[in-house]
């Protein structure tokens, strides 16, 4: 009896839960009003079931219960039963399977009008990169990355030189037009997710993936790496900003295309900048800040408030004083002199020795001293 009690118990807990409970999904704000139909689907089937199993579980603890003078008995087969209960678990399975594919069947096939933008992940940020006038993006290659050129863009390739670059921050794109988002990784796996868009797509490295939505709903939104990538993966976040097509397109014009950026004109350029101000963009296009806060928070690597001057222990348990040639070792050649705590995932930095000049004054004046 205690077991029959548990089970109903359980029973209604969960149900209970589920009308109560505060973790519901977050408002939609994408045309993928499908993706949560299969998700509801699924959710009232099992539902139904995992209610009917356990009420029926509960039913046969009293019914069967040990009474003197009974026999149990054997009953090797039941074809009628056996067909009923293959039957609607076929039913169920079905039900629960086909919406899916027609889902799916939408999300490999974007419209022919999408506009096309591009996602890059690396650990651990997000950069973005539209076509431009021509409405094509140019060829990349891993070869072509620097410091300059952090997306890898083909230098020959005409295609590529009205290509606009948003090395860091936001992503702006405009409400109620689609787009196709083509993913791509310089490192490892990632996962780009939006969960008020619905839709998410792994980077995989070596290919370049895709997804497709249209927004429905002006705001700002999350965006979250869901694929474990590394022991920084907690802090690769980025945000999209659903806009109007007006503040789409002004926002688009801050920023610089390839052709700019390779001869430092355009918006955001670098021309007239001290070197700290240099330092500070190049920290923040190069990736540098998703590991060391300026603040003095715990990250993956040490913070660099306070850093330049301080004496340090290194791994080995010797000590070093923080200086310029320290700063330019640890940027050119990371994991020779480690500090004691941390472990040796930092990437060398492919830099010029103006942009180490830059993010050394960055670090040294630009961040403040601590106290
Ligand atoms: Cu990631």
């Amino acid at each position: 009896m205690i077991f029959a009690i548990a089970l109903i118990l359980l029973v209604i807990g969960s149900v209970a839960f589920h009308f109560f409970s505060p973790w519901y999904l977050t408002p939609l704000a994408s045309d993928w009003s499908t993706i949560d139909d299969t998700i509801n689907i699924t959710f009232w089937i099992t539902g139904a079931v995992f209610v009917a199993v356990n009420l029926f579980m509960a039913w046969c603890v009293v019914k069967f219960r040990y009474k003197k003078n009974t026999r149990s008995h054997y009953q090797p087969e039941n074809k009628k039963l056996e067909l009923w209960l293959t039957g609607l678990t076929a039913l169920g399975v079905a039900a629960m399977l086909a919406p899916g594919l027609y889902v799916w069947a939408d999300f490999v096939n974007p419209p022919e009008d999408a506009d096309i933008l591009e996602v890059v992940g690396k650990q651990w940020q997000w950069s973005y990169r539209f076509p431009g006038d021509d409405g094509v993006l140019g060829t990349v290659d891993t070869r072509h990355t620097t410091a300059a050129n952090p997306l890898g863009i083909n230098p020959n390739d005409p295609n590529g030189q009205d290509d606009i670059i948003v090395a860091t921050g936001d992503l702006h794109i405009p409400i109620d037009r689609p787009v196709k988002m083509l993913l791509r990784s310089q490192d490892v796996l990632h996962d780009f997710a939006v969960a008020e868009f619905r839709v998410k797509m792994d980077l995989v490295p070596g290919i370049v993936t895709y997804l497709w939505l249209t927004p429905t709903v002006l705001g700002t939104y999350d965006v979250l790496c869901e694929e474990l990538c590394g022991i920084g993966h907690y802090k690769m976040r980025s945000q999209v900003v659903v806009d109007t097509q007006k503040g789409y397109s002004a926002w688009l014009k801050t920023h610089p295309t390839y052709a700019q950026t390779v001869a430092g004109t355009g918006p955001a350029s670098n021309i007239g900048l001290s070197l700290v101000e240099k330092g500070r963009r190049l920290s923040q296009s190069s990736g540098c800040v998703a590991c060391h806060s300026i603040d003095g928070s715990a990250g993956v690597g040490p913070t660099w408030l306070g850093l330049y001057g301080k004496t340090e222990t290194l791994a080995d348990g010797s000590t070093v004083v923080v200086d310029e040639a320290y700063l330019k070792e640890s940027i050119v050649s990371p994991n020779v002199s480690i500090v004691q705590g941390y472990a040796p995932i930092m990437p060398p930095g492919n830099f010029t020795d103006e942009e180490i000049e830059a993010l050394i004054a960055y670090t040294k004046e630009g961040v403040g001293s601590g106290s």
